[in-house]
């Protein structure tokens, strides 16, 4: 039967981490907090809500509603003016030559993110297209680990969940996707993946016999 391939956005189509990264220790310094790249594994796949409470919690700093507000549009504002400096060479290798694979074999893709920037930055390294579907930030109420986003893109693909593929660089996205009942793929470090079904590099380690095997099991 047809399968479903859900896609998360940063870590995953486009490396905008490293943007997420700059944009909180900008804001975490001008708090006066210490922010490392190690903490900054822990933000992956997580709400910008979520992020913010624990960057806080990590500084023992507790602040008004209204600046809470103030800091979060901030970030955001910091992130977007690396987002539109975006084009098509940011897309990570062989990204294309997959979604083109699987569009080819006729399976569903959809795009699973946290973010609510993802439509910006799709249409900024011009992928919207390849999308069927894509569920991110704007539609969910729980985020990852959560399995909501996820089980939202099964249901517009119209695909089981047990049929679903995702591809997540982190650990919240492989929980939400091991929690749905979806075969998980990492991407990135098994040592941090490790309870992703599979876990590869990146999709350069991905062959066409692997994911007609996903297609055909
Ligand atoms: P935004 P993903 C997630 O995207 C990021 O990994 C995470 O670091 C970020 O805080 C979250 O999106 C929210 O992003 O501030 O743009 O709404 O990995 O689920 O595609
Ligand atoms: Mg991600």
């Amino acid at each position: 039967s047809k399968k479903g391939f859900i896609f998360d956005l940063d870590g995953v189509i486009v490396d905008t981490a490293k943007y997420h990264f700059l944009a909180w220790r900008k804001l975490a310094k001008s708090l006066d907090i210490d922010f490392s790249e190690t903490q900054n594994e822990q933000l992956k796949g997580v709400s910008r809500v979520k992020s913010l409470e624990k960057i806080l919690s990590w500084g023992n700093k507790s602040i008004s509603e209204d600046k809470f507000m103030e800091l979060m549009a901030k970030k955001n504002d910091d992130y977007l003016s690396f987002i539109d400096k975006m084009d098509t060479q940011e897309i990570l290798p062989d990204i294309p030559k997959v979604l083109n694979f699987i569009k080819d074999k006729k399976q569903g893709i959809a795009l699973g993110s946290a973010s609510k920037n993802a439509r910006t930055i799709l249409k900024k390294v011009k992928l919207k297209k390849s999308f069927e579907t894509i569920v991110d930030g704007n539609d969910v109420s729980k985020a990852k680990p959560d399995p909501e986003v996820f089980l939202i893109a099964a249901k517009q693909l119209n695909i089981a969940p047990e049929h679903c593929i995702v591809f997540e660089d982190s650990v919240a996205g492989v929980k939400a996707a091991n929690t749905a009942n979806m075969i998980s793929i990492g991407i990135g470090e098994i040592s941090i993946l490790g309870e992703a079904d599979y876990v590869f590099k990146d999709f350069t380690q991905i062959s066409e016999e692997f994911l007609t095997e996903l297609i055909t099991n």
